[in-house]
Order: C-alpha cells, then sequence, then structure tokens
C-alpha cells in the first residue's frame, strides 16, 4: 500500500508483570519508533499506540510471586514500563493500559458483536482442574513438557522456551502450577472463534495479496498454521482476573488475554482520539489506513491470524504488514527472565543514561547498537563486546568524528560561518559527494519503507563514511598553508567545508529518526530549528545558509571505557539487576529471595566459648564470652532455656561477626551466634561438624 492518506502503527503491549529487557525494545519498539519517527518527518498522518497489557494469568501469578493482589502488580509495572520507554525516547502518542474502563467496554463490545453475529459458538468441553486450588488451570497455571521442543517448562499457552503456542492439552505430564499436582478433567463451557471457517479468507489474504510484501519469516509461519489445520480457539476463560463476559450465561468467566490485548490498539486509538480531540474511527475502519503491527515471532499467530479474523468479523481493516523480527539473544544464550539471564531496559537506563556522563547519547548508543543487529530476518546477539566495537568504530569514529571535524575545521579556516560556495570551483570529487545526498535519501526510504531498519541505518553510516573519505581527499587543512601565496586556496577550503556542513545538516535529517537525541545535539549545534529535521529537506544541498555562524563543536559521543563494559558482563554473570530489587519474590521461608551478593555481605565465623555467665533479671539470656582466634567477643544470646552456663563452656560455635553491635541488659552485645529452631521451640547451637581453629570463616 503506498502513499496511504494515514498511518496507524502499533508496538506490541508488553505484560504488566515485570520489567522489559532489550529483546523486546529490539523485536517491536525501537523498529516501531523508527518507523512512526519517520513518518512523522514525512508529515504523514500517523498516531503510533502502545499500552501496558494488564490481563491473563501472567498476573495473578506475579501477584502471588510478589505477596500481593493483581492491581498493586498491574500499577507497578504499568509505571515502570512507561517510564522506561520514555527514557529510550520511544515516542508513542499514547501509551495506554488495558484495565482502563473505556477498553474493557471496547472489548465487551467487541465480543458481543462478534457473539450477535452468530460467528462464535459456545462448546463445552472437559478442560484441566485443580482440585486443590479449586479452579481451572488456564493457560499460565498449567504447566509441562513442550511437544514440540521437549523443554519442560511449556505453559499451557506458550512454550517460551521453542515459542510455539500451545494448549493446556497438548502438554506431556501436565502439572498445576499453583498446587504442583497434577491436574483432573472437568467440564466446562465455553466461548470459541471458529478459525476454520475463516481458511479461504486468510489463505487468499497472507499467502496470496501479501506473498510478497510480508517477510519470510512471518509468512512462513502463517503457512504452517493454516496448513496444519486451523482450530477453534477458545476467547473466554474460567479465571476471575480479566475483562468480565459481557453475558449472563458468562458469569465467572473473562475474556482470553489473546482476545482483549490487541484490541487495546483501538481503545488505546479511542483515547488518543479523545485527548487530542480527533476521530478515531477512520483509523480502523477506513480503507486508506496502513496499520503496521511491530511485535515480536512469538506474537505472529494473533497478529497474523487470529486478530485479523476478529477485525473482518467486526467490519475493521486488516494490518497491511507485520514485521515480526526474530529473537535477540544475549552473550551466547536465549534471553530469559525466569533465568534472570537478560538486560532489562531499566538497568541499562540506571547504568548508562540516567548516569553523569550519559543522557541521549547513550540512548542513542543503545538505540543504535540494537539497530544494526536487529533480529529482522533471523535470530541475532547482543554482546557487550559487540556493543562498545559497534559504539566507537561506527558511531563513534565515523559519524560522531565526521561532524565533529567538520565542526572544528569550519572554526578554525572559515571563522565560524558557513563559507561560500564557489560553483565554478566544483571537482568531481565535490559533485560525488553531493550526489550522495540525494542517493542516500533514496536508500533510506526504500530502505524504511520496506521495514529494513538495519539497512537504513547502515546506508546513513555509510554516507558519513563517505564524508570523512571526502574530507581525507580534500584536506582542506593542508590547502590552508597555502592561503598567502594562493589565491583559489581559501575558496577551495570553503568548498570542502560548505559541504561537509551541508552533509552534517543531511545527516540529521537521515540519522534522526534513528537516534533522535543525536539529531537534537546537531540541531542545536548548527542553531536551526527542528523543521529543518522534515523530511522534505533531505538531499538538498543549501540546508545551512552562507554567512550563518554556528556553535562550537560538542562531542557527540564520549569516550566508552573497556572497565564500563567489563563491569556489565560481570553483572549479567552474577545476575545483580534491577529485576531483583523490583521483585520481593517470597521464598518458602516467606522471605524475600536474596542475591548471592546480599549473603556474601554476612561474615560468619566458628569461635570457642571461653567463659559464659547468666544474665542478671534476665531467664532467657546467656553471656558468652568468644574466642575467635585474632581477638575475643562478648555476645549475649537467648539461649539460657536451652543450655545451662557450665555446658557452654569449650564449645565451638558459629558467629555473626559483622553484625551492628547492641545493647542488651546493659551489656555491649558484639555479634551474633546461630542456632537452629525446631517447630517445639527447642534450640540447639548450630556448628562445625568437628573442631576448627577458632576464627575459621564460614561461608
Ligand atoms: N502481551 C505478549 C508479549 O508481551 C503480549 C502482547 C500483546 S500484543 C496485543 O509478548
Ligand atoms: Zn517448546
Amino acid at each position: 500500500m503506498t502513499n496511504p492518506k494515514r498511518y496507524l502503527v502499533t508496538a506490541a503491549l508488553p505484560y504488566a508483570n515485570g520489567l522489559k529487557h532489550i529483546g523486546h525494545l529490539a523485536g517491536a519498539y525501537i523498529p516501531a519508533d523508527i518507523y512512526a519517527r519517520y513518518l512523522r518527518a514525512q508529515k504523514r498522518d500517523v498516531v503510533f499506540v502502545c499500552g501496558s497489557d494488564e490481563h491473563g494469568t501472567a498476573i495473578p501469578i506475579q501477584a502471588t510471586k510478589e505477596g500481593t493482589t493483581p492491581q498493586a502488580i498491574i500499577d507497578k509495572y504499568h509505571e515502570a514500563m512507561k517510564q522506561d520507554f520514555e527514557d529510550l525516547s520511544i515516542c508513542f502518542d499514547i501509551y495506554h493500559r488495558t484495565s482502563a474502563p473505556l477498553h474493557h467496554e471496547t472489548a465487551q463490545e467487541f465480543f458481543t458483536k462478534l457473539n450477535d453475529a452468530g460467528e462464535l459458538e459456545v462448546k463445552e468441553t472437559e478442560q484441566y482442574y485443580d482440585e486443590e486450588a479449586n479452579t481451572f488451570l488456564a493457560d499460565r497455571y498449567i504447566k509441562g513438557t513442550c511437544p514440540n521442543c521437549g523443554s519442560d517448562r511449556a505453559f499451557g499457552d506458550q512454550c517460551e522456551t521453542c515459542g510455539k503456542s500451545l494448549s493446556p492439552e497438548e502438554l506431556i505430564n501436565p502439572v498445576s502450577t499453583l498446587s504442583g499436582k497434577s491436574p483432573v478433567k472437568k467440564k466446562t463451557s465455553h466461548w470459541y472463534l471458529p478459525l476454520g471457517k475463516h481458511e479461504a479468507f486468510l489463505k487468499e489474504w497472507i499467502l496470496e495479496q501479501h506473498k510478497d510484501d510480508w517477510r519470510t519469516n512471518v509468512a512462513g509461519q502463517c503457512k504452517g498454521w493454516i496448513e496444519g489445520g486451523l482450530q477453534s480457539r477458545a476467547v473466554t476463560r474460567d479465571l476471575d482476573w480479566g475483562i468480565k463476559v459481557p453475558l449472563a450465561e458468562g458469569a465467572g468467566k473473562v475474556l482470553y488475554v489473546w482476545f482483549d490485548a490487541p484490541i487495546g490498539y483501538i481503545s488505546a486509538t479511542k483515547q488518543w482520539a479523545i485527548d487530542n480531540k480527533k476521530d478515531w474511527k477512520p483509523y480502523w475502519d477506513d480503507e486508506d489506513t496502513k496499520l503496521v503491527h511491530f511485535i515480536g515471532k512469538d506474537n505472529i499467530v494473533f497478529h497474523c491470524i487470529i486478530f485479523p479474523v476478529m477485525l473482518k468479523l467486526h467490519g475493521n481493516i486488516l494490518p497491511d504488514n507485520v514485521p515480526a523480527n526474530e529473537f535477540l539473544n544475549l552473550e551466547g544464550d536465549k534471553m530469559s527472565t525466569s533465568r534472570n539471564w537478560k538486560l532489562d531496559m531499566r538497568d541499562y537506563i540506571n547504568d548508562f543514561v540516567k548516569k553523569e556522563n550519559g543522557g541521549g547519547q547513550m540512548v542513542d548508543a543503545l538505540r543504535y547498537y540494537l539497530t544494526s543487529i536487529a533480529p529482522e530476518t533471523k535470530d541475532s546477539e547482543f554482546t557487550w563486546k559487540g556493543f562498545q566495537t559497534a559504539y566507537r568504530s561506527e558511531l563513534s569514529d565515523v559519524f560522531g568524528n565526521f561532524v565533529n571535524r567538520t565542526f572544528v575545521l569550519m572554526h578554525k579556516l572559515c571563522e565560524g560561518k558557513v563559507p561560500r560556495l564557489h560553483t565554478e570551483l566544483l571537482d568531481d570529487t565535490d559533485k560525488t559527494m553531493i550526489a550522495a545526498f540525494a542517493n542516500t535519501k533514496g536508500e533510506v526510504q526504500s530502505a524504511l519503507e520496506y521495514y529494513h531498519f538495519r539497512d537504513g541505518l547502515f546506508q546513513v553510516i555509510e554516507l558519513a563514511r563517505k564524508g570523512n573519505q571526502y574530507m581525507q581527499k580534500k584536506e582542506p587543512w593542508i590547502v590552508a598553508k597555502k592561503t598567502a601565496t594562493d589565491p583559489e586556496a581559501q575558496k577551495l577550503i570553503d568548498n570542502c567545508i560548505y559541504i561537509c556542513l551541508q552533509l552534517c545538516a543531511n545527516l540529521s535529517i537521515f540519522i534522526n529518526p534513528f537516534l533522535p537525541n543525536t539529531a537534537a545535539k546537531m540541531l542545536h549545534m548548527m542553531k536551526v530549528v527542528e523543521k529543518m529535521l522534515d523530511w522534505e529537506n533531505a538531499g538538498k544541498t543549501d540546508l545551512l545558509k552562507s554567512g550563518y555562524s554556528l556553535r562550537a563543536p560538542e562531542l557527540l559521543f564520549r569516550k566508552m571505557e573497556d572497565s564500563e563494559i567489563e563491569l556489565q558482563i560481570e553483572k549479567l554473570k552474577s545476575g545483580s539487576t534491577e529485576t531483583k530489587k523490583m521483585e520481593p519474590i517470597k521464598t518458602l521461608a516467606g522471605k524475600p529471595e536474596i542475591v548471592y551478593d546480599d549473603f556474601a555481605k554476612l561474615e560468619l565465623k566458628a569461635g570457642t566459648v571461653t567463659a559464659c555467665e547468666k544474665v542478671a533479671k534476665a531467664d532467657k539470656l546467656l553471656k558468652l564470652e568468644i574466642d575467635l582466634g585474632t581477638e575475643k567477643r562478648t555476645i549475649v544470646s537467648g539461649i539460657a532455656l536451652h543450655y545451662k552456663p557450665e555446658e557452654m563452656i569449650g564449645k565451638q560455635v558459629v558467629v555473626v561477626t559483622n553484625l551492628a553491635s547492641r545493647k542488651m541488659k546493659g551489656i555491649e552485645s558484639q555479634g551474633m551466634i546461630l542456632t537452629a529452631e525446631d517447630a517445639d521451640g527447642r534450640l540447639q547451637l548450630l556448628k562445625p561438624e568437628n573442631m576448627v581453629m577458632p576464627g575459621s570463616s564460614i561461608s
């Protein structure tokens, strides 16, 4: 679809059950953001929507894990995700949420319309039920072995290892994630979307109409689904968290999260229209709207098969394209939230963006690297070394360096002003350089129109590389030595700097969709207004007017130290992430889980009791003197009901030696001894199996 009247760009609604990592960022949000920024620069009518996906079993499961309510979970993570996107310059027109009443109404209306039109079927089937927890086991409440890849961590809706979407019946050895028990089967009724009825439509629409413009991985997955036989899909669940089924006979049931979530794109558009006094309808029902969904590959079936069928039945337009990305791996392994092998957006923000020396340039550094390795056609890999290399050798050495040299030379050789262009002196090298502006415009444009973001970015860097080569060839700093004797010399310098400056202006336009903070900084240096970034200006050679004085150069990209990269690799391996701080995971004992670093803070030593007496006016306390090899300590311990003072002498104990001292009954206790207590309250000392030297460390 070329030159549509308007665009609606969507990025997958992230589940509000935890922080999102750079795999999500590279998969959906960065490409969608680049596309939306590019369209805006083209002055097209575009709305870019996203929001939090706040339903489904993932939410109450996270609530149980954190010992809180589903509402508290979605509130916490909705805010956190919204903030992270903002911090990484992802410029949604609206970041909505599916818990909003407007969304509930929209999704219920959608369901009602389909049901009233007889497009849904009600079926009674037997589904897995946990007798201990007295509940049906939808989606993530059931776990088992994946029939596709054999992973034993597959959920009832999807295998997170291979990405295959599943139904609970397909799991081998299913168990309830609530009780850990094998479930039984019990009868229940649900509403189904009979996909089989729409096979002919899907075949024609995807495999014929879009056979040339959809990515092969996307079309391939769809083909597999269609040819594998399209089963009816339940669109309701026996759950209490979600959007209520708007029918009396649906009491106690909610809409399936994958039924309501994509409708979230519509309700987000509605809210945006309310906020901006616009009409939302044409974005969803006028054929001249280009709808594009940016997602990761595990969401393909929902966006290319199920949601389009829903849209068709409801009378809406269909997506024009679904440029789904493959997965991004991290340092040789799949990214995984459960194994904590990931880089959360928030960790990157804290460590790079929010630091002195950080800010926009570090946002752009991440956007740059993630785009340059985007998994557009196959899985790709993020490595910290790769990040550093791309930053140094492309962003900084090629792009940053060209802009910096141009500005330095302009100040040195052209009095800080845009020089004049002496057209009569232009040679082939100059002309080739100038021609490259327009060529690059064409290249970047067609790359972006076809969702080849990697390639588009590559073209921009290539142009900067050409700029460096051009400058190297022209050597204005050498020509400058001849100005006293050669009247043409200054003119040649002027031409070179003029062309380089116009190239900088062009580069700012080209880089803007990808690295908006860099473009903004360049605008500041060039003292021009944002309007210059309009795409129609790309390719022009007179964007900066002769005689105009420009600011001093600012370094676009700071130096990146080896130590910063090494620290990140260590952090990844030790698993100390923001997620750990945000998730107070309850352990069996009821205390929040700790990471190794927390444990390592304790100093534990073996000591030998050398003296012991009762503490006056305290039935439970004994005062002990403990030999720790290099020192003796006084410790007050609540073991008097279990040990007599005389039997303590000579015993070995385990002492926490770095606990802040505190006064008990007037005696300063300089540590704590460890004991085990059984259910009846009987205490026993903890001690090394055999005697060790006093002061031996314990870990
Ligand atoms: N929340 C799954 C995901 O975050 C799901 C996407 C919904 S898009 C409508 O991968
Ligand atoms: Zn699998």
